[in-house]
């Protein structure tokens, strides 16, 4: 009988600190021995040439999100985790929604209903928190975050699901006593309004106008009164999709008094611009998203915040819309105004390449930051590592072979989500994930989908450790 299950040999191994050549023995889903001439497996995969890293966690996925009536999102757990898989993730986390009046354990359970069965890679959920009422806050949230439930989103946009700043600041009062991480989505609601009503009454309804009510003024105040209410509560928070400079500073000036604050960029604020909105005969709406992608200098920011250490997490925000579809970016009333076009783009398979190839092979940044950007910080802000997110003797054995040498143009045609478009279609990159394999089963092998719907699992996550003030 072998030793191992499996011995991937002669890859270049980077995690979030170190880059070696070694080989890599896997038993039982983990990672057993790190080192060199391993032998004694039942399978070899052969790495030579390649990079082996961590499976890539996607901590910022949107699945089966009721997003209105007359909407739906193009990606189930299915077909969400399958992109996902082929884009060299092996957990994404996606968001459960409190529909309001609704205990949010019913909600849940509807959630895992909806996942069981269905997975490629390994899911956790977020929560998103749309109301404060006592019972949520003093018993459902303390209830969940103990069993495995430690991270919750809220907004400060959309009518209907933003929170005011007293019930943020009772929400992060939950955070802190309960050790969980809450991301906040930064955009003044009331400023919103105001632009969208002067746009609408000028009759400037088109999708362009999406990005024009909401200019980074709106996102950088936002940003500013999140962290200043965090200060005030006394808790780490995460601000998830930053798009530009301004909320960067935010960011930083923050840091500098001593908060503890993680920031989150997309591929979207690295690779389009509100120009795109600008698309003839509708098209502009397969750009519509929020915050809204700026301009070439907003992106040069956000480059240089990937490569100072700004960001701490690089999501896809996927978030996906059919574009030729009534029940998508082509929602009817959408075509009366812009702000009922369904608010959210694809990216959960192309997140890695684009980074890899914008990033690693352009010199931007090296393969450890790249890791530590796509991997192993998701599972330590969301309470899964060391299980998952590093290459290390005992963790999961997550782990995405990656072959430089491929170049590839994007084409939503030979993309695996349930979308009809990709927002990076005809972007060229150099570098793709090739052979993915989760807890120890090869999934993805030379391109090739091997492994089952269902080989995924539901992952519980741990909070921090509860600060009281
Ligand atoms: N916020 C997100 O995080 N995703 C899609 C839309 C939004 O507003
Ligand atoms: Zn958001
Ligand atoms: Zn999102």
């Amino acid at each position: 009988m072998s030793t191992f299950d499996l011995i991937i040999k002669g890859g270049t191994i980077a995690t979030a600190s170190d880059v070696y050549t070694a080989d890599i023995a896997i038993k039982d889903g983990k990672i057993v021995q790190i080192g060199t001439s391993l032998d004694g497996a039942e399978k070899v995969i052969d790495a030579t040439g390649k990079y082996v890293l961590p499976g890539g966690i996607d901590s910022h996925v949107h699945i089966s999100q009721p997003s209105g009536e007359g909407i739906s999102m193009a990606d189930d757990f299915e077909t969400g985790t399958r992109s996902a898989l082929f884009g060299g993730n092996t957990t994404v986390l996606p968001f459960c929604l409190q529909e309001k009046g609704t205990p949010l354990r019913q909600t849940l359970n509807a959630y895992h209903k909806l996942a069981e069965g269905n997975l490629y890679t390994d899911v956790s959920f977020h929560l998103i928190v749309s109301e404060t009422n006592p019972t949520l806050l003093g018993q459902e949230l303390p209830a969940l975050a103990g069993e495995g439930y430690a991270s919750f989103k809220v907004f400060m946009t959309y009518e209907g699901l933003r929170l005011n700043d007293a019930e943020i600041l009772k929400t992060l009062d939950v955070a802190r006593s309960t050790g969980s991480t809450v991301m906040i989505h930064c955009e003044n609601e009331d400023a919103i309004r105001y632009l969208i009503e002067k746009h609408e009454a000028a009759g400037d309804v088109a999708p362009r106008a999406h990005a024009s009510t909401r200019p980074a003024a709106v996102e950088r105040e936002a940003t500013h009164r999140a962290l200043t209410l965090a200060e005030i509560a006394d808790v780490p928070i995460v601000i998830v999709h930053v798009s530009n400079g301004q909320a960067m500073e935010e960011i930083s000036r923050a840091r500098a008094r001593g908060l503890k604050v993680f920031g989150e960029t997309c591929p979207q604020y690295l690779m389009l611009t509100a120009e795109d909105l600008d698309g003839m005969d509708w098209e502009g709406a397969k750009f519509v998203c929020s915050p809204p992608p700026r301009d070439k200098a907003a992106q040069e920011e956000c480059w240089r915040g990937i490569e100072t250490g700004v960001f701490d997490l690089f999501s896809s925000d996927h978030c996906p819309f059919k574009y030729d579809d009534e029940r998508g970016k082509k929602f009817p009333k959408g075509k009366e105004s812009f702000r009922h076009i369904p608010n959210g783009i694809p990216g959960v398979e192309t997140r890695m390449p684009i980074l890899f190839s914008e990033g690693v092979m352009k010199g931007r940044i090296d393969l450890s930051r790249f890791v530590a950007l796509t991997s192993t910080n998701h599972a330590k802000t969301y309470g899964l590592y060391p299980q998952k997110g590093t290459i290390s003797i005992g963790s999961d054995a997550d782990i995405a072979i990656w072959d430089p040498s491929v170049k590839r143009t994007i084409r939503h045609a030979e993309l695996h989500d349930g979308a009809d478009y990709s927002p990076y279609e005809g972007i060229e990159v150099t570098g793709w994930p090739t052979t993915v394999i989760l807890r120890g089963s090869v999934m993805v092998s030379d391109g090739e989908l091997v492994g089952k719907k269902g080989d995924g699992q539901y992952q519980t996550a741990r909070t921090r450790t509860p600060n009281s003030l």
